[in-house]
């Protein structure tokens, strides 16, 4: 009977817990219940605005929702963006929010070899049978492999553990349960700013994390200095979130000689590094340039985490396809570290999704394949480099004040970080139906050279016109 189905099971009472008065009045539909559970501490729970739904202490009509407690969540601050900008009818919207590629039409792009890929799929009569918990084999070679590059000692000395992960933020999240499980305490650093859902990842894992500064809104470039200091500060045995390249959302890289200082703190203070790469190719055009923030620490024999991502270098957003690479000073700790990613993620979601990952093993498995991808993924890569020039001209042409806009140029990857603030941000949006997020980043990946103009007329007017 659903009146006798109070749910008291959402945070278990203390032995004291009572159930002090019960109510059933029949008649009608209305059936009252009327408890008291105490509880002898009472948590905190972030997530419901100090109401919590196991703290029972009121009446319940039984056609009232047991999820009365739990509030209306916000949006999302990059993918609420494109719910937004859908709901948005202005002929002449824009959606610079989310960082995805499209081409000059703003369309989707489904990669050619993706499409070949898939065709070979359907040759080959592939099954749809469960995968191993650690993903395709096949996959997580090559995964590893277009990472380190396939002669690696890392790789030849089997020091890498590599699991299949629901894409980056997946990936992300099963190394941020190994940090939570064998790490007890360990903080991870993040750069300020940082990809939106980094936060959440640790925050949900329920890892620690601070910030060391990244962006100096000054030179809206590097802050170098602060930068290595906050590591320097970090408690030994820290993990360093670094992005591998193309930094979102500044789209500001350390140069190579940089990573050298990065490298040589990390390993003075006992820290360990954590890369997320979700953009390998995207931001020279080359995989191989774009990995060599990763090598460079494989290089001098540290131990690193990184996180993979094909999200963006072949398009597979929507097939969840990503890994997390463990290196280990040797292959015995990284097939135990392989050991417990399998066992963290089982009860999370059990197996990986095998499509995605079967289009990145036969695209990159295939010499052909890999070639015909890597002209792809220039030609992404060019497009973007195409609609920042003609962004930055339009900008410099249009805007009479005198301010320095070459810092677009200087940016590289999918994102510009114009420095606009929330208000001017919100302007873009309210008055010019530019969708990008609130930090002043925006998407060059869904710019077209036809709508740089208008863009530009958007961010000057923001600029200028709003405090
Ligand atoms: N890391 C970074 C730095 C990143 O920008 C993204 C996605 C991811 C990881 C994860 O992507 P996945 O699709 O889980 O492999 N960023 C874009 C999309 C998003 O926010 O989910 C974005 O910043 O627009």
């Amino acid at each position: 009977m659903a009146s006798s189905m109070l749910s008291s099971t959402w945070v278990s009472p203390s032995p004291s817990a009572s159930l002090s008065a019960e109510e059933s009045l029949k008649g009608g539909s209305l059936k009252l219940r009327t408890s008291t559970l105490s509880f002898t501490k009472e948590k905190i729970n972030p997530f419901t605005n100090g109401k919590s739904c196991g703290r029972v202490s009121m009446a319940v009509a039984v056609n009232a929702s047991r999820f009365e407690g739990v509030p209306m969540a916000p949006p999302d601050p990059i993918l609420g963006v494109s719910e937004a900008f859908k709901a948005d009818t202005n002929g002449l919207k824009l959606n610079l929010g989310v960082g995805a590629y499209r081409t000059e039409e703003l369309q989707p792009y489904v990669l050619d070899v993706v499409k070949k890929a898939e065709n070979l799929m359907l040759e080959r009569g592939n099954n749809k049978e469960y995968l191993p918990i650690e993903g395709l084999a096949a996959f997580n070679k090559v995964t590893a492999e277009l990472l380190f590059g396939a002669d690696n000692p890392v790789i030849k000395q089997q020091r890498v553990a590599t699991v299949q992960g629901l894409s980056g933020t997946g990936s992300l999240r099963l190394a941020a349960a190994l940090i939570e499980r064998y790490f007890p305490g360990a903080k991870v650093l993040i750069s300020s700013p940082t990809w939106g859902n980094h936060k959440n990842i640790f925050n949900d894992a329920r890892v620690p994390w601070s910030e060391y500064r990244y962006y100096d809104p000054k030179t809206v470039g590097l802050d170098f200095e602060g930068m290595i200091a906050d590591i320097k500060a970090a408690p030994e045995g820290s993990f360093v979130l670094l992005h591998g390249c193309a930094h979102n959302p500044t789209g500001i890289d350390p140069t190579p000689e940089q990573w050298e200082k990065i490298a040589d703190v990390i390993q003075q203070e006992n820290l360990i590094p954590f890369f997320d790469v979700a953009y390998q190719g995207f931001a020279s055009g080359s995989l191989d340039a774009d990995a060599s923030s990763v090598r460079l620490f494989a290089a001098r024999g540290l131990e690193l985490v990184v996180a993979q991502s094909y999200s963006k270098n072949l398009g597979l957003y929507a097939e969840r396809i990503g890994a997390i690479n463990v290196v280990s000073s040797s292959a015995d700790a990284a097939a135990r570290v392989k050991s417990q990613l399998k066992r963290l993620a089982r009860p999370m979601y059990s197996n990986p999704p095998i499509h995605g990952a079967r289009i990145v093993a036969n695209v990159v498995g295939d010499p052909a394949l890999f070639n015909e991808w890597k002209a792809e993924m220039e030609l992404m890569a060019g497009r973007i480099k195409n609609v920042r020039q003609k962004l930055y001209d339009s900008l410099s042409s249009k805007d009479k004040s005198g301010k320095d806009w070459s810092f677009v140029l200087k940016q590289i990857g999918m994102f510009s970080f114009t420095g606009l603030n929330k208000a001017q941000s919100e302007n873009m949006t309210n008055k010019w139906h530019v969708y990008m997020t609130k930090d002043g980043r925006i998407s060059l990946a869904g710019l077209s050279l036809a709508k740089c103009e208008y863009l530009a007329d958007a961010i000057i007017d923001s600029y200028h016109n709003v405090n």
